[in-house]
């Protein structure tokens, strides 16, 4: 059974996440899951999607789920991993993706959230950049989404705390561009993806798509990739990143010895 409710109306596509138990994680199901539904959405040629959790959910989505995270010795955000197709997915779909945000957006979902053309979230939604509570070596393009939606101190912030940063000071920096409260949330997505639909779909999924790749212009050598790639794998390998992980799926606090 899928963890994503798809409902097509017209040129709108809403895909729900359904997996309120695991608190939307994202596990390799729920990330299948919104993959058919931008599939069904790019057949259906919807002009914009909503990407949402249930309406009232208190936990938008956890991220990716820890327990699919490989023990160690392998790289946790490779490129097939289904975190990274799902966010590629996001950014290359032709059309505008609006993340409808309510309650907490965590980790991987943070990315997931930003990686979206459009954010409108409730007072009570809060974004955090997680990593470093799981000794997870965050990959180099899934950080250039955290760069591309807020300056370089909010990320750094986010990233080295680790602590959510709340909805009133997302909107301050940028970070989201709406609050609406619940009650009148559905209806103003809903609104100013009815807008989205009555102008040119070419022009926008081609814009779109400019603006994609004149966010992911960056210059950087092989000889600096391969040089971060192989501190990332320091970070994979080491026993801080088995620590976190396990501390999670044993609900105790980690104790990182930075080895
Ligand atoms: O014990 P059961 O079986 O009922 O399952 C529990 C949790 O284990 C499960 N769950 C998750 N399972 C896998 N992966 C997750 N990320 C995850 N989060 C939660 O859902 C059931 C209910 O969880 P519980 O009891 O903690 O719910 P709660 O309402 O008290 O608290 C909700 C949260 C989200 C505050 C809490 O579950 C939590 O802190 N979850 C982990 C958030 C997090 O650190 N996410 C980052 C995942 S790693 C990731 O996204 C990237 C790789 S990175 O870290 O690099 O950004």
């Amino acid at each position: 059974m899928s963890l994503i409710r798809v409902e097509i109306d017209g040129r709108l596509a809403i895909l729900t996440m359904t997996n309120q138990p695991k608190r939307n994680a994202l596990s390799e199901a729920m990330i299948e899951g919104v993959l058919a539904g931008l599939e069904q959405a790019q057949t259906a040629k919807v002009r914009c999607i909503i990407l949402r959790a249930e309406p009232g959910a208190k936990i938008w989505s956890a991220g990716h789920d820890i327990s699919e995270l490989p023990q160690s010795h392998r790289d946790p955000l490779g490129w097939s991993d289904p975190l990274r197709v799902v966010i590629r997915a996001i950014e290359e779909f032709p059309a505008p993706i609006i993340a409808l945000i309510e309650g907490g957006v965590w980790g991987g979902a943070c990315e997931m959230a930003l990686a979206c053309d459009i954010i409108v979230a409730t007072p009570d939604s809060t974004f955090a950049i997680t990593p470093a509570k799981l000794g997870i070596p965050y990959n180099v393009t899934g950080l250039l989404t955290f760069m591309n939606a807020a300056n370089l101190h909010t990320v750094k912030e986010m990233a080295f705390t680790a602590r959510p940063l709340n909805a009133e000071r997302a909107l301050l920096v940028g970070l989201i561009n709406h609050l609406q409260q619940p009650d009148d949330i559905t209806a103003f997505c809903v609104a100013m993806a009815r807008g989205i639909e009555q102008l040119a779909p070419l022009a926008i999924a081609v814009m779109k798509e400019e603006l994609r790749v004149l966010a992911s212009a960056h210059s950087i050598t092989p000889r600096m990739f391969e040089r971060v790639q192989g501190m990332r794998r320091k970070v994979y390998d080491s026993t801080d990143y088995e620590e976190g992980v396990n501390a999670f799926k044993e609900k105790r606090p980690p104790v990182f010895l930075g080895e």
